[in-house]
């Protein structure tokens, strides 16, 4: 009977784990299915490095990023609103171009360093500061034990970057009205400069006045007044082959009637012989500090494509009438750049402005540092 009853017993345990093995089984069955949306939670990982390197700029673009982790179509959305600055990156690409022999070096030997200075010749840098940085980097591959092309790569941008070091500050008077004059050979870009500097200081809440100093062509002061309309900017000018000194002396005197804050000076890019020109320049910036004006700025425009030319036309124009900055058009396109190392190296003068296309949104301040890494990576 004992035996009988100890059987049984044996038979209700074993039953009994039987059946909970099975629970547990089904139970796993159902927790089989989990694996495939456990990579889910590791998908939000993904997005955190929005911080993505080709978006350097856009540091606004990237705040609002952690809400929309989950959802990748959304941040598309988010990056239509940022591109308004345009970015060297994508505008240099001839520059960027020129320096694709020596950045696929592996190792730094003769050909890498004739690469490099190959590269810096066909960007526009010139021989002379070429020479010299090249001369430097040497200095410090040895002394550094340097011997990683990427090593190098840094070492030159960091070298780059510390020579266009300089205030780039847009100055206004401490008494209004405050004078831009704008100068340089014809077709570079003034008058499309001054439209484009007119619309940017309007947007940051100054008031402006256009001189049609160019009275060289009545086309020249038609097109200035379109993009005064534009930009709301009042409007002045002269009659066709007017003095260009008087018109902008009248500017800067109804300037300062109506209480503006800024007069921005076109001036004409050619006369009937250089000489001419330059003196007329000269004349021009004294007659605009006559009356209650001051000149604060006095910047030259170049144009990035004529390369080496654009130095011979700078040192022509710093004799004549004191430049305080460079305005460096059509740094898109066919431009290869190096000329803004070579304005400041050889001249000292900073280049405060860079275009980067024809629309309004297309003149950006220069940044060094960006402009250094479009052109190096
Ligand atoms: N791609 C590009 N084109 C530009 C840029 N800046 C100006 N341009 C174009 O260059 C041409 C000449 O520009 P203007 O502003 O008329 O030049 P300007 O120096 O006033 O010329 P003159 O009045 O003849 O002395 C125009 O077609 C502009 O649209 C730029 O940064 N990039
Ligand atoms: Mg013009």
């Amino acid at each position: 009977m004992e035996i009988v009853l100890i059987l049984l017993a044996v038979l209700v345990v074993l039953g009994g784990t039987a059946a909970l093995v099975a629970t547990r089984r089904r139970g796993r069955g159902v927790e089989l299915e989990p694996p495939p949306t456990r990579p889910l939670p590791s998908r939000p990982t993904r997005p955190a490095p929005p911080v993505e390197r080709d978006e350097p700029g856009s540091t606004i673009v990237l705040e609002p990023e952690p809400d929309v982790v989950e959802a990748p179509p959304e941040p598309e959305v988010e990056v239509v609103e940022a591109p308004v600055r345009p970015r060297f990156r994508d505008r240099i690409s001839k520059a960027r171009g020129a320096f694709s022999g020596f950045l696929g070096r592996s190792t730094i030997d003769e050909d890498t360093w004739d690469d490099l200075e190959e590269s810096m010749i066909r960007a526009d840098v010139g021989v002379g500061l070429t020479g010299d940085l090249l001369a430097g980097l040497r200095t410090a591959v040895k002394a550094e034990g340097i011997k990683e092309p990427a090593d190098l790569t840094e070492l030159l941008k960091a070298e780059l970057k510390a020579r266009l070091e300089a205030d780039r500050t847009l100055e206004l008077a401490d008494t209004p009205p405050s004078v831009w004059l704008f100068v340089g050979v014809n077709g570079v870009g003034k008058t499309t400069t001054i439209g484009k500097v007119g619309a940017a200081q309007a947007a940051e809440g100054r008031t402006v006045t256009m001189a049609a100093g160019d009275t060289f062509r009545a086309a020249a002061a038609e097109q200035l007044g379109l993009w005064a309309e534009r930009s709301d900017a009042h409007f002045v000018r002269g009659g066709e082959g007017a003095d260009p000194s008087s018109v902008i002396f009248d500017a800067v005197e109804a300037a300062a009637a109506r209480g503006s804050d800024l007069v921005l000076a076109d001036t004409a890019g050619r006369l009937h012989t250089k000489s001419n020109l330059m003196d007329e320049l000269r004349k021009v910036r004294r007659v605009a500090e006559k009356g209650a004006g001051t000149v604060s700025e006095v910047l030259l425009v170049i144009d990035a494509t004529t390369g080496q030319n654009g130095l011979v036309q700078a040192r022509e124009f710093t004799e004549a009438v004191e430049v305080t900055g460079v305005v460096l058009t059509k740094l898109d396109g066919s431009a290869k750049g190096g000329i803004v190392l070579a304005i400041q190296h050889e001249l000292g003068i900073p280049v405060k402005l860079v275009g980067l296309g024809e629309t309004a949104d297309d003149l950006v301040p220069f940044d060094p540092d960006e402009f250094v890494e479009a052109l190096l990576s």
